[in-house]
């Protein structure tokens, strides 16, 4: 069912803590956690603690939470110090855009010179 944990997902693993993963926030509907492959020198995932399997269908089905997950990647930019020169939030939306993990999830860039358009 929507978003219900489900047992084949990596993400969900990292939220019940049977992956393990270098979390550096959470509240109650979300997770933030370091990218294993980090593609700056800031690159956290900001995940919704639910289980939907892309950010367009977690904001149809759950627009709080989808909200949440956008404080909660501010918040995470504030705290590793890339607020004030400028971050990244960005969400791969199917397998064309290069998701590759489908749970929803934000990824947090920054600490470096990004460039536009991202390719
Ligand atoms: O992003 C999926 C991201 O998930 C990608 O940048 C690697 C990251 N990833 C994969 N496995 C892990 C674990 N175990 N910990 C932390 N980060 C991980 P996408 O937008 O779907 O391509």
């Amino acid at each position: 069912m929507a978003g219900e944990p489900q047992a084949d997902c990596l993400f969900c693993k990292i939220v019940t803590g049977e992956v393990p993963a270098t979390v550096v926030h959470e509240t109650d509907t979300t997770y933030a956690f370091r990218d294993i492959n980090p593609q700056a020198p800031t690159h956290v995932l900001v995940i919704p603690k639910a289980h939907y399997p892309d950010a367009a269908s977690l904001a149809a089905a759950e627009p709080k939470i989808a909200a949440d997950v956008l404080h909660a990647a501010g918040q995470v930019a504030a705290q590793e110090g890339i607020d004030g020169t400028g971050f990244r939030i960005v969400f791969n939306t199917g397998t064309g855009a290069g998701q590759t993990v489908f749970h929803a999830h934000a990824h947090v860039l920054g600490g470096r010179g990004l460039q536009w358009p991202p390719g």
